[in-house]
Formats: C-alpha cells, sequence, structure tokens
C-alpha cells in the first residue's frame, strides 16, 4: 500500500482530504496515489458528491426542504457563504465546513469545475426525483443508480479526458463502471438501509424481491432465510451483468495510477459479490471484506491484475451456485462471460 502524501499546504485542500480520509479509506487511497493533473479535481469531485449524499441520505430533513437543496446543490458549490447543516459525525463536520469545499472547487480549472458542477446538477435533479418515488421496476432501479453511480462514472470520464491522459469512454461503460459498485453497495446495505431512523430507505426494486416476499423487510425474519437468499443471488446476478463492461472500459485506460483507480474499487466489487452471493449474514449484519484480502486487492497495477482478479472472485462466486438456485442458470451465464473476457 501506497504512503499518503504531505497534507496539501492549501488549508480548503487539506480539508477536502481530511474529510475524503475519514469518510472512505479506500478512496482516499486510490484518489491520493492519481497523477497532479487529477487528483485534486477527483478529490473535491469526491467531497461535493458526498456533501449532496449527506443531504440525500438523512431523513430528518422534510421533503419540502431536503428536494431544492439537491435541485440547487450545483449552484451553491460556487457560494463559499452557502451551507445547510445535517449528518451525523465526520459528514456532519463535512457540512457545517463546506465553505472550504467550496473554495477549494472555485480553485480548479475552469474545465473541471464544469464537469463536476453539470454532473452535481444531474445527480441532484435524480436523487430529488427518487425522494418523492419508489424503486419499483429492475429500469427504476437501473435509472436511480444510474443518479447516484453512473452518473460519477461519466463525470470521472470527462474530468480523465480534459486532464490529456485519457481518450474519452463511451458514456455508456462509464455508467456501467459506477452501476456494478452502487449494486453491490445496494446489496449489502440491506439491513443498514431498511433499519435507517427516523424512516427507512428501500432500493431493491419490487420487481424483484416481490418474487421471494410479500414485503421487503420480511427477509429480516429467519424463518423466510430460505426466500432471502434467493432473492439475495437474483439481486447479486443482476449486478454480475455490469461486469464485462468494466472489464471493456478499464481495458481502455491509459494511465497505470488512472488504472489503479479505477480497477480498485471494482475488484473490491466484485470481492463482495462473491462473499454476498449466497450468505444469509446480508439479513443479519454487516458483511465485510477481509483486511488481507484488501491489502492484496490494493496491490492490483496492470490490466492482467484486473483480469486475475475479476477470474478468482468469480470462480469463487460460482463454487457457491447452488443449482437448485432459481438464478443459477443466469449467474453461471454472466460468471462464464466474465472468464471468457479475462
Ligand atoms: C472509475 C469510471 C468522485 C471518486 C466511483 C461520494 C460510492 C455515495 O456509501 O447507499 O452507503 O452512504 O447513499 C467509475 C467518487 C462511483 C458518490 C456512490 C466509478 C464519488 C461511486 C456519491 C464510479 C463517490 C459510486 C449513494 C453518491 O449510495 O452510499 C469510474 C469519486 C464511482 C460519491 C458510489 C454512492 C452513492 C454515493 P453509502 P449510498
Ligand atoms: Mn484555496
Ligand atoms: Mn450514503
Ligand atoms: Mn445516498
Ligand atoms: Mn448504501
Ligand atoms: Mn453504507
Amino acid at each position: 500500500m501506497q504512503a499518503s502524501r504531505a497534507i496539501p499546504a492549501d488549508p480548503d485542500l487539506a480539508f477536502c482530504y481530511g474529510i475524503l480520509t475519514r469518510v472512505s479509506r479506500s478512496f482516499s487511497i486510490v484518489i491520493q496515489q492519481l497523477g497532479p493533473e487529477l487528483r485534486d479535481a477527483v478529490c473535491v469531485f469526491y467531497v461535493v458528491l458526498r456533501g449532496l449524499d449527506t443531504v440525500e441520505d438523512d431523513m430528518s430533513i422534510p421533503i419540502e426542504v431536503k428536494v431544492p437543496i439537491l435541485k440547487d446543490f450545483h449552484k451553491t458549490i460556487y457560494d463559499p457563504s452557502w451551507h445547510f447543516s445535517c449528518g451525523v459525525k465526520d459528514y456532519k463536520e463535512l457540512m457545517e465546513n463546506f465553505r472550504f469545499v467550496s473554495n477549494a472547487f472555485l480553485g480548479l480549472s475552469k474545465g473541471y469545475q464544469d464537469v463536476i458542477a453539470e454532473m452535481t446538477q444531474r445527480m441532484g435533479a435524480g436523487m430529488a426525483k427518487f425522494i418523492e418515488s419508489e424503486v419499483e421496476t429492475v429500469d427504476d432501479y437501473d435509472e436511480y443508480c444510474h443518479y447516484v453511480a453512473g452518473i460519477v462514472g461519466i463525470g470521472l470520464s470527462r474530468l480523465f479526458h480534459s486532464s490529456g491522459l485519457e481518450a474519452l469512454a463511451p458514456d455508456s461503460l462509464s455508467n456501467s463502471m459506477g452501476l456494478f459498485l452502487q449494486k453491490i453497495n445496494i446489496v449489502r446495505d440491506y439491513l443498514e438501509d431498511i433499519n435507517e431512523i427516523p424512516a427507512p430507505r428501500m432500493f431493491w426494486p419490487r420487481e424483484i424481491w416481490g418474487r421471494y416476499a410479500a414485503l421487503l423487510e420480511d427477509f429480516k425474519q429467519e424463518e423466510n432465510s430460505e426466500k432471502a437468499v434467493q432473492c439475495l443471488n437474483a439481486m447479486v446476478t443482476n449486478g454480475l451483468s455490469h461486469a464485462t463492461d468494466c472489464l471493456q472500459y478499464l481495458s481502455a485506460v491509459n494511465d497505470p495510477s488512472n488504472l489503479r483507480f479505477c480497477a480498485i474499487p471494482q475488484i473490491m466489487a466484485i470481492a463482495s459479490y462473491a462473499m454476498c452471493y449466497n450468505n444469509i449474514e446480508v439479513f443479519r449484519g454487516v458483511v465485510k471484506i477481509r483486511r488481507g484480502l484488501t491489502a492484496k486487492v490494493f496491490e492490483t497495477r496492470s490490466m492482467s491484475d484486473v483480469y486475475e482478479g475479476f477470474y478468482k472472485f468469480s470462480s469463487i462466486l460460482a463454487s457457491k451456485i447452488d443449482n437448485k438456485d432459481p438464478s443459477a442458470a443466469a449467474t453461471q451465464k454472466y460468471i462464464d462471460n466474465i472468464q471468457a473476457a479475462c
């Protein structure tokens, strides 16, 4: 693992890197190893979106207050005097000191600012739309994940292109990069999200879970374990559908530090898919990747390491397929496609 860099002299950037380190150890490591041309822009992009997500996630904010904040966030980031206190712990600290984020944003080049502002607008509008409507169909699920993660992939690809280091990737592949990460987050966070206080959050599409239960919360009960795991396996299989797009995206990345930045979260994701698959613990508590395994994934350097990782974790997942599971054939098909691409 790479040693973390010195704290930036600029106090605004120093705040952004400090928050980043506290809210996401893994993104902090991969962002800090980016080249100097992209590092600060990607860090600020992360922290801006983390602020937006803190507003989205705070279920104590009344809808009529929350919706305009989400929709206007792309404008308020230009105003260092703007702030809105919400969230808890590190997230509250972020929101209360948001002026540092605005100042760091204003210090980026216009090209980077434009990309970040456009993506913030699109994500905020999408989040607002889903505050008032539920994820019912698989199309809704893809749409929600597009807003909160696919757009991040599209924005990062634009930043890479603006830096002069990379060709512009197709939006559909950038979107898949986000969906592959977001869908395992939604699967893994089942219990955390449904137990959210003061109101539950539900992102699993009814079109999938409705085949296994009358209510999403039924999966919490031990007597529904068999159906719960079948539903989980259908959700994992849905997420796996994006894996070959991710391999295609990664194979076109040119710069080695950009490849590490893009690839490490994807390999952590496929490791999480393998770990969650057929695992009742998803409905009981937090399923976490072992520290040693994480350390190994962070050694990823080249495309051949990426193929090795995808091959290994897809094999682990395949070894857990029970042929009596209703999704077994579909799951196996996606595994075969991944392994054929490696
Ligand atoms: C590399 C082409 C700008 C690096 C990285 C903050 C994580 C938080 O965590 O359930 O359970 O609270 O509320 C594509 C990251 C997608 C997004 C989405 C990869 C910004 C990130 C704000 C594309 C990350 C997917 C909400 C929204 O879920 O999360 C390449 C950088 C990437 C942030 C993530 C998260 C969404 C999220 P949690 P939630
Ligand atoms: Mn400054
Ligand atoms: Mn969140
Ligand atoms: Mn959220
Ligand atoms: Mn989550
Ligand atoms: Mn979470």
